[in-house]
């Protein structure tokens, strides 16, 4: 069982990961990414599904030509967990 984020890792959110937002109506996180073209939204794509599968964790995504949206929540949690937080930051750091 994977446990939530405690209310002091909430709170902390827009500094640790300020370029995600907080879903309103859903215990989950958001960032939309924007490329030059499909092919480079592609890439990064593959490179995101790369770290999900190394870390068991997966995203929630669409891709509609150079735009790439990602929903980060764990669903064996019910909302989100530490293992969202991981990802997102290895997802920022792919940019
Ligand atoms: N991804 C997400 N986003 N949430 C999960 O709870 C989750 C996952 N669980 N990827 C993993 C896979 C689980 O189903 C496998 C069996 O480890």
């Amino acid at each position: 069982m994977v446990d939530k984020l405690d209310a002091a890792a909430r709170a902390a959110l827009p500094s640790t990961l300020p370029r995600w937002e907080v879903m309103e109506g859903r215990d989950a996180i958001r960032r939309q990414f924007r490329f030059k073209d499909f092919s480079e939204a592609w890439a990064f794509m593959s490179r995101v599904a790369l770290l999900a599968e190394a870390q068991d964790h997966h995203p929630e995504w669409s891709n509609v030509w150079n735009r790439v949206d990602i929903v980060l929540s764990t669903h064996d949690a019910g909302g989100l967990s530490e293992r969202d937080v991981k990802l997102a930051r290895a997802i920022d750091a792919l940019l």
